[in-house]
């Protein structure tokens, strides 16, 4: 967990850096090497880490706009990911679809930009491995900022109805890009949602990774054993602003410092050493990270771009055989399907 940690700290920390180049003095957002929106994870680290250790590849993840810590969590690849997030040819998605649309089918991985939307697919996973009768679960990360849309909820009521093998978790980092969560939402405790669904709650109060992945084992377990879903709350820390550039001119200091002062990774390093784990055991796990990240950075930036009427393409699915142009499908006519 702890190296996973690391890896996705540091791989942010890079990406800052490359994501900057270019769009000096004035912020230009198109420009550089990473152009459009970057949304970093900084402080959520333990969420995607004590999630995804319970995981096995079978298992979906759908995860929102900021995805990258649970993306390295969960065994995407980190080389084609950067190249996706560096719009390059041999990125996952061929370069169009960037950091909040990665999509890596060996592991069952999803992202998206769209507030919750990753709620009804991962109820839909659960769904064909409950169909199935295979023991994969499905888990939809979401920022509390999302808990109060329409998708969210009637996902919680059609996998606790259905017994459905899905975990819901909630990284609560108190603001929804610059609104403060008590302003929209008027429950203290997100996991309270689940009481209107008749599914499992659950709240991880403390920053504390050993914590997290406890409350995740219990969760993913139940879903795995047929136990049906669980709603579960992590209180994370937004360490920076909501996207690269943000200002943060909304956020009082002290908001911002107290995140800094709560960090998961340092909590865990001191338990590690608290355990014994020595100062080269830690340095060795350190320095794999540093050069996953180079490998992965490095690499994508020699990958090429696509061409540009590469654009045209992927646009649409194939129409499925049977249907052409001349002849309606069924579906299309309003047939019996
Ligand atoms: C359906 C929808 N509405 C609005 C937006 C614009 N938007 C992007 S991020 C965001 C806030 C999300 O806050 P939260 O869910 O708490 O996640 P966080 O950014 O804090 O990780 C909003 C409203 C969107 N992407 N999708
Ligand atoms: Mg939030």
């Amino acid at each position: 967990m702890y190296e996973n940690m690391v890896t996705a700290r540091q791989y942010e920390e890079r990406l800052q850096e490359e994501y900057m180049v270019g769009k000096q003095p004035a912020f230009d957002i198109s420009a550089g090497p990473i152009p459009g929106e970057l949304h970093l994870a900084a402080g959520h680290e333990a969420a995607g880490a004590g999630v995804c250790q319970h995981l096995r590849d079978d298992d979906t993840v759908t995860a929102p706009h900021r995805p990258h810590h649970i993306a390295i969590a969960k065994g995407v690849d980190l080389k084609r990911m950067t190249a996706e997030i560096f719009g390059r040819e041999s990125g996952l998605s061929g370069g169009k679809g960037g950091h909040m649309h990665l999509f890596d089918p060996d592991v069952n991985f999803a992202c998206s930009g769209i507030i919750a939307e990753g709620c009804p697919p991962a109820v839909g996973a659960g769904l064909a491995a409950k169909k199935r009768n295979t023991d994969s679960v499905a888990v939809a990360f979401l920022g509390e900022g999302a808990i109060d849309q329409g998708a969210f909820l009637e996902s919680l009521n059609l996998a606790s109805v259905q017994n459905l093998p899905v975990v819901f978790v909630v990284e609560d980092n108190d603001w929804a890009i610059s609104m403060p969560k008590e302003r929209v939402t008027d429950v203290e405790n997100g996991a309270q949602r689940a009481d209107g669904f008749g599914l499992q709650g659950m709240r991880v109060d403390a920053d504390d990774a050993v914590a997290v992945s406890d409350a995740a084992r219990e969760a993913v377990g139940r879903a795995r054993d047929g136990n049906g879903p669980t709603l579960l709350e992590i209180q994370v820390h937004r360490r920076m602003g909501h996207f690269m550039g943000d200002p943060e001119a909304y956020r009082p200091d002290e908001d911002k410092a107290a995140a800094e002062q709560r960090d998961s990774i340092e909590r865990l390093e001191a338990d590690l050493r608290a355990h014994g784990v020595d100062d080269e055991t830690i340095d060795d796990l350190r320095s794999r990270a540093h050069d996953r990240v180079e490998e992965a950075i490095e690499w994508a930036k020699d990958q090429p771009e696509p061409e540009p009427e590469d654009a045209y393409e992927d646009v649409f699915v194939n129409p499925p055989s049977g249907v052409t142009d001349s002849e309606p499908s069924t579906a299309e006519t309003g047939g019996d399907d």
